[in-house]
């Protein structure tokens, strides 16, 4: 699947329209026939392209799933996740065995790299910044609608959200609430890409803030969105930063926590439990259960903490001061 991907077989299926031959797959793409008849086999068994026989040739096209989520020019593509699950999370992944004697990251190890922290090795160069930035985009096409709407959010006005990366959720909030406005906060080199590749400047509902969340004053705001944020790091930095946020909301203020929750016998679900390694491999992080959430919330000085499954990869959880 990466490897199709990444060769444009779908784009090239989906472009050209009709069914085609392996070799003219491979002719148009410009790799060996030999591999691409081997390849595009494959993906008829996993699924991914359809084979019809005509005139005794095996011509191939997308099945409506490769079509959808495949292509890149598909408005719920994951094109850009697959591209760096396969030049990245696979990488890191490779190393499984190791992580999991040590209990930590694997990211410097597969890319022959030493760094400060987890953003610094992530955003070691403009592209792979521009690469992480489009796999965190690319789920929000798809889920972005059920985790702003899984709670009514329509009496908070102002909100902030924390690591907004590149405004995806920002986006599905002013579209699921009127009233509201969205400020993205985040690193200074993280707005300056979201502002050339992501946020149009006609939208006018949704600001940037730059800054540090650990370090720089976060302000005010009646609430506060950190989506994939808790999962990046230790329990110690998490509550040091959820208390940063306790400390600047005004009594009735909230914040709300997306993250893919585990079940709380911890059996599932399969993606939770998946990602939960992919943290291991990546970040200092974690995938949690409900009530861990509850209590890193609790331990922050929120209350009334409330939790709703929306049944896709994401969910939510809502403390308020
Ligand atoms: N919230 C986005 C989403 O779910 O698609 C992005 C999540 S991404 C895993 C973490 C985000 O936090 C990135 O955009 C990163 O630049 C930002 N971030 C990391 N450290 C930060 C810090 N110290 N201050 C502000 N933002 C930070
Ligand atoms: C992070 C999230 C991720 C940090 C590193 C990461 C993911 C991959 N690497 O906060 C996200 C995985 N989830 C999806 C839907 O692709």
């Amino acid at each position: 699947m990466f490897t199709a991907c990444e060769l444009g077989v779908f784009d090239l299926l989906l472009e050209d329209g009709g069914p085609l031959s392996a070799n003219t797959v491979a002719e148009r793409l410009g790799t060996s026939a030999d591999g691409m008849d081997r390849l595009l086999t494959a993906c008829v068994g996993l699924q991914l392209l359809e084979v019809k026989e005509h005139q005794g040739e095996a011509l191939y096209s997308n099945t409506d799933l490769s079509q959808i989520y495949l292509t890149k020019a598909s408005p719920r593509t994951l094109y850009y996740s697959v591209a760096y699950y396969s030049q990245t999370i696979y990488h890191c992944f490779a190393y499984l065995t190791d992580a999991i004697r040590e209990g930590k990251s694997q990211y410097e190890k597969a890319f022959g790299i030493s760094s400060q922290g987890l953003f610094e090795a992530l955003y070691r160069s403009e592209e792979e910044m521009l690469k992480f930035m489009q796999l965190m985009n690319s789920i929000w096409n798809i889920c972005g609608k059920d985790v702003v709407t899984a709670f009514d959010l329509s009496t908070f006005t102002n909100i902030f959200d924390l690591g907004g990366c590149t405004g995806a959720i920002a986006k599905a909030c002013i579209s699921a609430y009127p009233q509201s406005n969205v400020t993205i906060y985040d690193l200074p080199k993280v707005l300056e890409m979201a502002g050339k590749h992501f946020v149009s400047p006609v939208e006018k509902r949704i600001t940037f803030h730059e800054g540090d969340f650990f370090k720089d004053p976060i302000p005010d705001a009646d609430l506060y969105i950190l989506a994939r944020i808790i999962h990046d790091w230790t329990e110690d930095r998490c509550l040091e930063l959820l208390t940063r946020v306790n400390k600047v909301c005004k009594p009735g203020s909230g914040v709300l926590l997306i993250e893919a929750l585990l079940n709380e016998d911890r059996r599932g679900p399969i993606t939770a439990q998946l990602y939960s390694l992919n943290m291991l491999v990546q970040t200092e992080g974690k995938e949690r259960m409900p009530s861990e959430y509850v209590s890193l919330l609790e331990s922050a000085g929120f209350k009334d903490v409330q939790v709703r499954r929306t049944g896709k990869l994401y969910d939510v959880i809502l403390g308020r001061k």
